[in-house]
């Protein structure tokens, strides 16, 4: 009996080591591929992501000077706000020198330094006095909106 057990032992010592290893193996094997599928699609998720921001767009919103977007933005309802932005605020001291954007769909966009300047030349010529809507055209780039683009724009 003890004999039998004893050999029982050394099969059981013999094959579950062997068994392991080959567990082992798969599992490695197994992370292997996850590892590369998963690289595989993180590639491709920053391709894509970079493909978006360098797609240009057109929005169109208000465009209002960053100081005012920043309380805006606190607001129940940010686009009223927004339309009720008026010419002679967005040409204050203080908010022109804190640059433009536009709210478009409850979301604000900030415009690049060129973009600044070129939304202070069309505030300052419009005959808009408040709520002026503006369709411009860019892209996102570091967190900012580069504008290639700008013109007043009336809604219907
Ligand atoms: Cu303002």
């Amino acid at each position: 009996m003890l004999k039998t057990l004893g050999i029982l032992c050394l099969g059981l010592m013999l094959i579950v080591p062997a068994v392991a290893q080959d567990a082992k193996k798969d599992a490695k094997k197994d992370a292997k591929e996850m590892k590369s599928a998963e690289m595989k699609s993180a590639e491709m998720k920053s391709a894509e992501m970079k493909s978006a921001e360098m797609k240009s767009a057109e929005m169109k919103g208000y465009i209002v000077d960053a100081m005012c977007a920043s309380g805006m933005a606190k607001k129940d309802d940010p686009m009223k706000a927004a339309s009720m932005h008026t010419k002679g605020c967005a040409l204050e001291e203080g908010c022109a020198e804190s640059g433009f954007g536009v709210f478009s769909n409850g979301t604000y966009y900030k415009f690049d330094d060129a973009g600044d300047k070129m939304a202070m030349e069309l505030i300052q010529k419009s005959e808009t006095k408040k709520g002026m809507m503006v369709a411009v055209k860019g892209m996102m780039k570091d967190d900012a909106f580069a504008v290639s683009e700008i013109r007043e724009y009336h809604q219907e």
